[in-house]
């Protein structure tokens, strides 16, 4: 952290919270151990999470960038009174989900990034074995006080391998203001929450039918579980990894530009797969979000966290 970004305020889902105060702090990198894999998996275990600077080409970020942005171009999202690769937001636009079956994620230009020969070998080298990526894509295009609430990928993504990791690649250079990922630290190994990994750690959006964010407001759960939230500023080139009981959510995005980022995920390839994120079509989420939705605060009082 600088100094000048100690003691900013950052609004995090409900709460307002001091950068470098008892409850946000920042991430530390990796790139140290990034060639040795035994010491990436003893740090992962540890802090729950492996930040890898520049580990993609940059130049391949930045194609895949002008390819999300003329998508949005396209579809009316961009104010045109500024250069695209600003990511101005167009009046009254909110941007929005582009993965799954939308154009843009099949691109070559976004597929060179996310299946790039850096972040496969990355994983071959780290699984000690082949690796596989899911054919579901997310990307996100997060507009002005978009947010995203405190979940495990655990929820979503968990009939297959015990060994998925998630992959979260900034399309932008984002500053604490675009509202980058943050990390809610010691939610994948704290005593503290051990109930909270095996209740709705345990649950499946799809079978269970309830809402799948834990909750909007961090600053509660760490009241109760303890634990301390990580974020950092990104730079195109970046990674952040991480696996499926690692929870987390984002800073509001408090500037008028698209906070611009794909979430995609990796696991050994001789593994059993989740069946919804795979195939030409993948099938998603088949069940969730129907009639009947279980508020996440009715599943947690029967949980009891
Ligand atoms: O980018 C975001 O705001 C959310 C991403 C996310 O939930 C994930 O990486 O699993």
């Amino acid at each position: 952290m600088t100094d000048s970004s100690s003691g900013k305020i950052l609004q995090v889902g409900k709460c307002e919270l001091e950068l470098g105060g008892p409850h946000l702090g920042t991430l530390r990198d990796s790139n140290d151990i990034a060639d040795d894999p035994a010491a990436l998996h003893e740090r992962i275990a540890e802090d729950g999470y492996l930040l890898i600077r520049g580990l993609q080409k940059r130049e391949n970020v930045k194609a895949g960038r002008r390819v999300i942005l003329e998508n949005l171009s396209e579809n009316g999202q961009i104010d045109p009174g500024h250069d695209l690769d600003d990511a101005v937001i167009a009046e009254g636009a909110n941007g929005g989900f582009l993965g799954g079956s939308k154009r843009v994620t099949h691109t070559d230009e976004f597929l060179g990034v996310v299946e790039s020969p850096e972040i496969i070998g990355f994983f071959d080298r780290y699984f000690g074995e082949g690796t596989r990526t899911f054919d579901f894509k997310w990307l996100r295009a997060i507009g002005t006080g978009g947010t995203t609430g405190f979940h495990y990928d655990s929820v979503y993504m968990s009939r297959g391998s015990a060994r998925l990791h998630t992959v979260w690649t900034p399309f932008a250079d984002i500053s604490y203001e675009d509202g980058p990922l943050a990390l809610m630290l010691g939610s994948h190994n704290l005593p503290s929450y051990e109930k909270i990994r095996a209740t709705y750690g345990k649950m499946d959006v799809d079978r269970d039918n309830v809402g799948g964010w834990f909750s909007d407001d961090p600053l509660d759960v760490m009241q109760q579980y303890g634990g301390q939230l990580g974020t950092t500023e990104f730079r195109m080139g970046d990674v952040l990894i991480f696996g499926m009981f690692t929870m987390h959510g984002s800073i509001v995005n408090q500037t008028n530009r698209f906070r611009l980022s794909a979430d995609t995920r990796y696991q050994p390839a001789a593994d059993s797969v989740d069946e919804r994120w795979v195939g030409e079509k993948p099938k998603a989420h088949y069940a969730w979000g129907g009639a009947e939705q279980k508020p996440m605060e009715e599943a947690r009082a029967e949980w009891g966290v």
